[in-house]
């Protein structure tokens, strides 16, 4: 058996590629020193495999910016929009693509799979035209044989890449790009040939769409896909790569192909990968990669349990290769950076470099028996152990309180019809309520203080005064503005999931555990360990100072128990629902103190529970099942008196409306000013009953909405929502603005709503 990975982490020990790409936007950074920074990075990363012992690397899994993108250039599916800028300059161009300049919009963004990375979305239509461009993968491929690693370029495979497309702008949006496959195929043909004269004996193509449910004429498409790839004359061999899941009847498909391996998910999200191979036959003369090491989270892998999978495979392929399960792009490089995390619990973490260790030890087992990994089998069982057995781990009093749950305890004591009247007593609100998602501006000055109090050039007293000054700006600033539920602003977050992680029991942070979330912005996504609980409130002191300020009410701000988890690394040793009951009821303390604390508005966002969704929806109703428990039992404890609200950060949410409703929160604030209201009519359709404050300002670009164009909103919003449950907030929090631009649009904002208050009160 040999060893090898589909991707690595790009960005360097130091996020080197961040820095050299921005600094290259900025003109800091000549173009030479761009690529000369990110040969460098490659030259690494094949390095570190080759010389942990893995025995096949990628290639072409590198990217300036995203793969996906790297694909559009690789079949010349540049949108005209941007073909000048292109040809000017081939770079340039590329990032223009990726980010927009003044002149032309960007490609869209949008979440790969159910990762945390986000892809540029492909703009496709009838009159695309392919043609083939290998000068990336062929270089790369070139630099690594340079280096005399073995090396298998990796592609994003011809059926994933239109199942990820989009019809391009002016195109209808019924258009299928999957109907420009035969155009495509001889593109592919071409790169593979290239390939193969620049040294190439295996080609890896990724088709990870394939895990999702796939129609029959998805399915046929991939049929004629390889069929037609594998049947070329001129070709390396082909291994088709599928992760993520479990390939249901694209299996078959696939094992019928004239292709030389497949590459599947042999981890618990992709149970009945096993059994299906073993139904059809197995693969023979095929060789199979076993994706058996999770590559999308941060644990150990169960070698002994391991070693049985692979063996249970010995039987059902020609040749079987050991492989993570995905590219080790979602996990961070190297857990020897860390420096504050006890040895101890340390050993139980494995990010890139550990996972590659132990598919190289999985390898040589499967190839010399366990007697020649007799040290790694013993060390791997005393650090699982360790883990099991951890006071960590386990935590009596956050089980037995688990445990007692009821059903009651995740229902609000009254029925939201009552609730919404004693709210309307207690608050003593306007129609058309004004108020903002939660976040204002995060300024400079902001993060200097919390680099100054990391560095202790400042006390936990001068930090908090600065803090203070900060809430009280932002508080006389929605008085004067005239906001209705006014927030603290959030100053003293660094981020709304590491914020709450720091504060809890059983959560780990990292310090240099960075994943690539998009382009150069990546995230540190702490590591819930163990039994979560709360030692102490973690927001009701700022909330009660910036109530001290205003006689208006703010509005408490947690995230919920669902974000938490869809930003965090999560336990694989206890059901997901298990570990969300424990974020729900720590958080839940948290809304019951801000509660006592006097606070009558308290929002729990949940930007994340449209994005978690599995991918195959026979998975959707156990998810969802307990995403909306934990956050009703996050939310459930208050007064009937005591308004709830939500906020998402999405306008595409059609196909979990009903989860939305049955949160149960009393208030839901959505983006909507790009999709003109929309969302505002699909909650009507469903007969949302509750109040919703569709966006009217979209907050994720600089441009200020003039009032006139909020009010039309409004009464666009009007049509869809009676003015007794209609809100009027942002699409968003403000953490990413500016304060000039922040203070216009929610001026704008107040004027908007109270022209159409004139409205409706005028006979
Ligand atoms: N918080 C967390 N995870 C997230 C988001 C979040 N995942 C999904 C989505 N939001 C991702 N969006 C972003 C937006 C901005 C940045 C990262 C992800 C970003 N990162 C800084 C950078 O790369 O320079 C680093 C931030 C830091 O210092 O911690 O700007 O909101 N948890
Ligand atoms: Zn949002």
């Amino acid at each position: 058996a040999r060893s090898t990975v589909y991707g690595y982490p790009r960005q360097g020990q130091n996020r080197e590629l961040k820095k050299a790409v921005e600094g290259y936007w900025k003109g800091r950074v000549t173009a030479d020193a761009l690529r000369a920074t990110a040969a460098g990075l490659r030259r690494t990363n094949w390095r570190q495999l080759v010389d942990a012992g893995v025995d096949e690397v990628p290639t072409g899994d590198f990217s300036y910016y995203d793969h996906v993108l790297d694909t559009t250039v690789m079949v010349g599916a540049v949108p005209d929009r941007h073909r000048r800028a292109v040809a000017t300059d081939p770079l340039d161009g590329y990032f223009a693509m990726a980010r927009g300049t003044q002149d032309v919009a960007p490609l869209e963004m949008t979440k790969w799979f159910d990762t945390n990375y986000h892809y540029l979305v492909p703009e496709l239509g009838p009159d695309t035209v392919f043609t083939a461009d290998s000068a990336k993968q062929v270089a790369e491929l070139t630099e690594a044989v340079a280096l005399g690693a073995a090396a298998r370029p990796v592609l994003v495979g011809p059926v994933t890449y239109l199942l990820l497309a989009k019809p391009a702008p002016g195109v209808a949006a019924d258009f299928d790009p999957l109907t420009l496959l035969d155009r495509l195929l001889p593109v592919y043909a071409e790169v593979l040939a290239d390939l193969r004269a620049a040294g190439a004996e295996w080609v890896q193509l990724d088709e990870p769409a394939l895990v999702q449910d796939r129609t029959r004429a998805e399915l046929d498409a991939a049929e004629r896909a390889y069929h037609r790839l594998g049947t070329l004359t001129d070709r390396p061999r082909l291994l088709v790569a599928s992760y993520f899941g479990r390939l249901g009847e694209a299996l078959a498909v696939l094992a019928k192909a004239p292709v030389d391996g497949l590459a599947l998910d042999f981890t618990e999200a992709a149970a009945g990968n096993l059994d299906a191979l073993a139904a059809v036959g197995g693969l023979p003369g095929k060789r199979l990669v076993a994706g058996v090491v999770n590559g999308r989270n941060i644990w150990i892998n169960d070698l002994e349990k391991s070693l049985s999978t692979l063996g249970t495979l010995l039987g059902l392929a020609g040749r079987i290769d050991v492989a993570p399960s995905c590219s080790l792009l979602h996990v961070p490089l190297d857990t020897a950076a860390e420096r504050d995390i006890e040895p101890q619990v340390l050993r139980w973490l494995a990010f890139a470099r550990q996972k590659t260790a132990e598919i190289v030890t999985l390898a040589r087992g499967l190839t010399q028996g366990t007697g020649a990994i007799a040290a790694e089998l013993a060390a791997n069982r005393a650090d699982l152990a360790s883990r099991a057995h951890s006071p960590v781990t386990r935590d009596p009093a956050v089980r037995a309180r688990t445990a007692a749950v009821t059903e009651a305890d995740a229902r609000r004591s009254q029925p939201y019809g009552e609730r919404a009247a004693a709210q309307r007593a207690h608050l003593g609100l306007p129609l058309l309520p004004t108020t903002t998602i939660g976040s204002f501006p995060q300024t400079a000055e902001l993060r200097t203080a919390r680099a100054d109090l990391r560095a202790g050039r400042i006390d936990a007293a001068g930090y908090e005064e600065r803090i203070k000054a900060e809430i009280q700006e932002v508080i006389s600033f929605q008085e004067k503005t005239g906001l209705d539920v006014l927030v603290h602003g959030e100053a003293e977050r660094n981020d709304m999931v590491q914020y709450f992680a720091e504060q809890l029991t059983g959560y780990l942070a990292t310090q240099h555990g960075w994943v690539q979330s998009y382009g150069t912005r990546y995230v540190r996504p702490p590591v819930l360990a163990g039994d979560i609980s709360r030692p102490a409130p973690m927001t009701v002191g700022w909330t009660t100072y910036a109530q001290s300020l205003t006689g208006r009410p703010v509005k408490g701000m947690l995230t919920g128990p669902v974000t938490m988890l869809a930003w965090s690394f999560v336990r694989d040793d206890q059901p997901l629902g298990e570990t969300a009951r424990q974020v729900a009821l720590a958080l839940r303390d948290e809304v019951n103190d801000l509660e006592a604390a006097g606070t009558s508005v308290i929002q729990v966002d949940e930007p994340a529970l449209r994005e978690t969704l599995p991918l195959r929806a026979a998975d959707h109703g156990a998810y969802l099942e307990w995403a909306t428990e934990s956050f009703r039992l996050t939310t459930s404890g208050v007064r009937p008196d005591t308004q709830i609200h939500t906020h998402m950060c999405y306008a595409e949410f059609g196909d979990i409306v009903q989860a939305i409703d049955d949160l149960d929160a009393d208030v839901i604030s959505l983006e909507a000013a790009r999709s003109h209201m929309q969302v505002a009519h699909e909650l009507a359709e469903h007969g949302y009953p509750r109040e919703a404050g569709p966006g009217v300002y979209d907050i994720h670009s600089p441009r200020v909405p003039a009032a006139a164009e909020a009010a039309e909103l409004l009464r666009t919003g009007l049509k869809a929502i009676p003015a007794g449950r209609l809100w009027v907030n942002p699409d968003c929090g403000l953490k990413t603005r500016g304060w000039p631009e922040t203070r216009t649009s929610l001026e704008n904002l107040v004027a908007a709503a109270r022209t159409v208050r004139g409205e409706l009160s005028a006979p």
